[in-house]
């Protein structure tokens, strides 16, 4: 027999020889043996001990004394306290506990012991403290508990008692909290209890208590706290109430109706008043402004009004030096906002005057008030526009002001509010662009700017707020396209976008949102198709996508998206099979009204999908042409114009070249003599710049003409091999933006071009020289004109051309600024079908793709790459072999950290300074920057082509000029 066994058998035989001996409940049979006994039988009653409190260190074999949660008393020896609180224990209490008659605290809060309390601890009348909150216990609370005639603190907050309060409470007259918080007490509130003499605070909120409040409450000297929010209590609060050491008054939530008598202002002592959402009516007394040390006074969803002129009653709360909360919202206070607001305290920290039919304007001295967190004048009918002056809250973290008539712009100075959480402005009448500095809004969560008649577009960097929640922009006039940013957003929850004249693709990056919840585009111009990656959507509940002009098919990926409820594709002009599965299983033929030629299952009332047969390539064809034109914006139109018109022109420059592959011959006959002649013996003078493989220099042909003269250095390795090259490439070539050969000049010594002359000299002059500057249109003129070049280059011509060497030198600028590739001496002929090769000629450092540096692999992909960083370049005036990178930091690196958050910290300064619409140029720039890192893909294979380049700058180019001249 182990030990402990042998100690539970001894005492248990102790005690029912005790119990035998002596009849009855004697003191005398109870020890602290007694004590153990019942405390084991506790620990058996509990059912789960989680972290094992109990069950090693309620030892029989240790003294109860050094048991965990008890403590004994020092004279007698006895259990005088149980704390097992916290410990989330489950069990029940057993009759056992009644024979701890030495106990005077019980404390068991924050478990799981449920049941009833067993008619047996009536005996433990030492009891002062009993705490059971936040326990599970349910029944009657048991009439006995009135003979603990020595309790305090009686505190059951938090259970499932669901009888009424016993009266036999009155008895205990020692009380001083009876906290029975969220039970489900029913019945009324017995007047009994306030007749304990002593009681301090009573705590009867979230209950299920009728009737009146017990007149006498009101006139208890020794209450403190009075706490019966959120029951059902009716009635007239009595006109005369004395409570000299009322502190806390909570009444809110019930159904009182009738005055808020004058006589409160005797109640010196009030701390916080809350009789919020009852029925309350009349005046709202001044004399509350006698509440010295009123910190918190909340009065809203009444049928309160105040006395005109308003000014007096808000001059008199001004006489409440320590008030925190001031909410009056839900009243018809009526008449206008005084400035005198400014004059409250400025420990306010939430005002709330929501619903209060309040008129005029805001006061610009509200800001006075310089401590508020929370700001609420929704649905009133404010006029005028948002004071500036709001900027200066910088502790606010809450603004509320939608639902008013509010116009003009949404003030800059809101960006000063590096605190605010949310921002409501919903339902006014604000115009003008959204302020292009909300990104410094670094703590914004909720946005919400819908009905309005904001204009422009989404300032770029408000998608650089990555931890919104919610952003709502619905219902204005925004324009333009959307930010593929919009994937920064990580945790966003809601997106509402509806209701604006939104163009372009849908970002394909909102499939990264996982948390999106809602998300509306509808009713905008939004063109091209629903992206596939919708399908990464996974927690996406409402979508609607209605009243946009898309194409394609619904992609079959939104099959995935399970928790999908609400779908709505209708009037756009989508095509194809509806997908089948997932959530399509419940959707209705609402969610695919007017379309094009969606198909599937007869109940969508929609043409059965021809299985099988794919869509013949005429029929597309004839879709795009009867679709697509009609419907595609200006943006689309004028890029497929200069499609057109480029295809063109390359029709008109290919056909002669291969009916003629040697143009050399219409060329100008110049003989080296000629050219000793045109540079002055080749002078210092005319030196134009020095290459790899020779120089450059200017000359004036004997007509007049004045060239560009390359000269080949026959001394350096490579030099015969890069004439023959460029000789073999220009031959070839012949476009706008390649610079034009003139003739060539060679024989055994002496190798040369003769180029077309570019008086703005070249590029990278431009960008470094001090007193030269490009506008950002200039440069972006420049960048397309480049990218022109390399379209050429790699699709305009049967055999692609790689340049290998694209950099700012290479870039030359005629005397209209037009730019023109230049530099062929390293260029790729690839030949038939081969979309790369391999070489160990060395190209530019800081401008060469990774895959050429390393394998010497050449490919159009190279110059796509140097074209980015040629991009980056003359967007940041930063060459890529700038002092500042080293190590791991690189010019595409710095980019890309900056980008598109800080994209202005990159841009060269120059044009931060000199563009006047600064928000325009910084979305042009986040624009440009992000083409530059498409095209500067570590993989050559995610780098888009020269095509695309030429596409999306000249949309970026538009935009800004839109963006620009349109509001000049
Ligand atoms: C029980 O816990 C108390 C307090 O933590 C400790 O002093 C005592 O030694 C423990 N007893 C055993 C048997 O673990
Ligand atoms: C019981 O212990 C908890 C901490 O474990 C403490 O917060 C609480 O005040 C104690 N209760 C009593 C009545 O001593
Ligand atoms: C509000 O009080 C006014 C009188 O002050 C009364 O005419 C009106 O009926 C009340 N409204 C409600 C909803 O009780
Ligand atoms: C006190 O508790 C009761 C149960 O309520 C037991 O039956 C008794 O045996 C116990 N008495 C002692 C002395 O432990």
């Amino acid at each position: 027999m182990d030990r402990t066994r042998f100690t539970i058998l001894f005492c248990v035989t102790v005690l029912l020889v005790q119990s035998y001996m002596c009849s009855s409940a004697d003191a005398a049979i109870l020890n602290i043996n007694s004590d153990q006994y019942a405390l084991l039988a506790f620990k058996t009653h509990i059912s789960y001990d989680p972290h094992n409190v109990l069950t090693n260190n309620w030892s029989a074999s240790t003294s109860v004394c050094s048991w965990i949660g008890i403590t004994c008393g020092s004279r007698h020896h006895r259990v005088t306290a149980l704390n097992l609180s916290y410990l989330s224990l489950v069990g029940i209490i057993p009759p056992h506990m009644g024979n701890l008659s030495f106990l005077s605290r019980l404390s068991i809060q924050n478990n799981s012991f449920h049941g009833s309390m067993p008619n047996e601890m009536a005996g433990l009348y030492r009891l002062q403290i009993l705490a059971l909150n936040f326990n599970k216990f349910s029944g009657e609370i048991p009439s006995w508990m009135g003979l603990l005639s020595k309790l305090q603190y009686f505190l059951l907050r938090g259970n499932s008692f669901t009888g009424t309060i016993p009266p036999s409470l009155s008895n205990i007259s020692s009380l001083k909290i009876i906290d029975l918080r969220y039970n489900e007490l029913p019945g009324s509130i017995p007047s009994s209890i306030f007749n304990i003499s002593n009681l301090q605070e009573i705590h009867l909120t979230y209950n299920k208590l009728s009737g009146p409040i017990p007149p006498i409450t009101f006139n208890i000297s020794s209450l403190k706290i009075i706490n019966l929010k959120f029951n059902n209590l009716s009635g007239h609060l009595p006109s005369n109430i004395v409570l000299p050491n009322l502190q806390s008054l909570l009444i809110g939530g019930n159904g009182l109706s009738g005055k808020i008598p004058n006589s409160f202002s005797n109640a010196s002592p009030l701390i916080e008043l809350e009789l919020a959402y009852n029925l309350l009516s009349g005046l709202i007394p001044k004399a509350l402004g006698n509440l010295k040390l009123l910190e918190l006074l909340n009065l809203a969803g009444n049928n309160l009004t105040i006395e005109t002129p308003k000014s007096w009653f808000y001059s008199s709360l001004a006489n409440l030096k320590y008030l925190r909360i001031l909410d009056l919202s839900e009243n018809p206070l009526n008449g206008i906002l005084p400035g005198s607001v400014g004059n409250l305290s400025t420990s306010l920290q939430q005002f709330s005057l929501g619903d209060c039919n309040i008129k005029g304007t805001i006061p610009r001295d509200i800001s006075n008030l310089s401590n508020l967190t929370l700001l609420n004048l929704t649905n009133n009918e404010l006029v005028g526009s948002i004071p500036n002056t709001l900027g200066r809250f910088n502790m606010l973290e809450g603004l509320y002001l939608q639902g008013n008539k509010l116009e003009g712009p949404i003030p800059p100075d809101l960006c000063y509010l590096e605190r605010l959480v949310e921002l409501h402005l919903g339902s006014n009448e604000l115009s003008e662009p959204i302020p292009a500095c909300f990104d410094n809004l670094t703590s914004l969560r909720v946005l919400h700017l819908a009905f309005n008649k904001l204009t422009s577009t989404v300032p770029l960097n408000l998608w650089t707020l990555t931890y919104m929640l919610e952003v709502n922009l619905s219902s204005n006039f925004l324009d333009g396209s959307l930010s593929l940013d919009i994937g920064n957003m990580k945790v966003l929850i809601i997106l509402d976008l509806s209701g604006n004249k939104l163009s372009g693709d849908i970002p394909i990056t909102i499939g990264g949102l996982t948390d999106l919840v809602n998300l509306s585009l509808a009713d905008n111009r939004l063109e091209g198709s629903i992206p596939e990656s919708f399908g990464g959507l996974v927690s996406l509940e409402f979508l609607d996508l209605s009243k946009n002009n898309l194409f394609g098919e619904i992609p079959k990926s939104l099959e995935a998206l399970s928790h999908l409820k609400y779908l709505n594709v209708s009037f756009n002009r989508l095509r194809g099979k509806i997908p089948v599965r997932g959530p399509f299983v419940n959707f209705s033929t609402t969610s695919f009204l007017s379309n094009d030629g969606l198909c599937g299952a007869p109940r969508l009332q929609v043409p059965p999908c021809k299985e099988g047969v794919s869509r013949p390539k005429k029929s597309a064809a004839a879709h795009i042409l009867k679709y697509a034109l009609p419907t595609i914006g200006l943006t689309m139109l004028v890029v497929a114009l200069i499609l057109v018109w480029k295809r063109s022109q390359k029709r008109n420059v290919k056909i002669p070249m291969e009916e003629n592959s040697l143009p050399l011959a219409t060329w100008r006959r110049i003989s080296q003599q000629e050219l000793l002649h045109a540079t002055e013996l080749f002078s210092a003078n005319n030196l134009l710049g020095k290459g790899s493989f020779g120089s450059v220099y200017q000359g004036t042909l004997s007509d007049g003409m004045i060239v560009a003269i390359k000269v080949f250095d026959l001394k350096v390795e490579g030099a015969f091999k890069s004439f023959d090259t460029e000789c073999e490439v220009l031959r070839n070539i012949r476009h706008r933006n390649l610079v034009k050969i003139i003739s060539t000049c060679s024989n055994m010594d002496f190798k040369s071009f003769v180029l077309e002359y570019m008086p703005n000299g070249n590029l990278e002059k431009w960008l470094y020289s001090q007193d030269r500057c490009l506008s950002v249109l200039q440069r972006l003129n420049i960048m397309i004109d480049v990218a022109s070049a390399l379209e050429y280059l790699h699709q305009g011509y049967s055999t692609p051309i790689v340049h290998c060497d694209l950099k700012p030198s290479n870039v030359l600028l005629d005397e209209d600024m037009v730019a023109h590739v230049a530099d062929f001496g390293i260029a790729k002929m690839l030949g038939d079908g081969d979309s790369m090769m391999r070489t160990m000629t060395l190209a530019t450092i800081g401008y060469m793709a990774p895959e050429y540096g390393s394998e010497g692999i050449v490919s159009t992909r190279g110059d796509v790459y140097s074209y980015g960083i040629l991009l980056m370049e003359t967007f940041t005036r930063k060459k890529p072999t700038d002092d500042m990178f080293f190590g791991e930091m690189s010019l595409k690196r710095w980019v890309e950290e900056s980008s598109p958050l800080l994209v202005t910290k990159v841009v060269d300064a120059y044009l931060l300074r000199s563009e006047r619409d600064y928000a325009s140029m910084q979305n042009c720039m986040s624009s440009i920057m992000g083409l530059a890192l498409q095209c500067c893909a570590e993989l050559h294979e995610q780098r888009i082509n020269a095509k695309s380049i030429l596409i999306t700058l000249n949309k970026i180019k538009l935009k800004f000029l839109q963006d620009t001249q349109g509001r000049s």
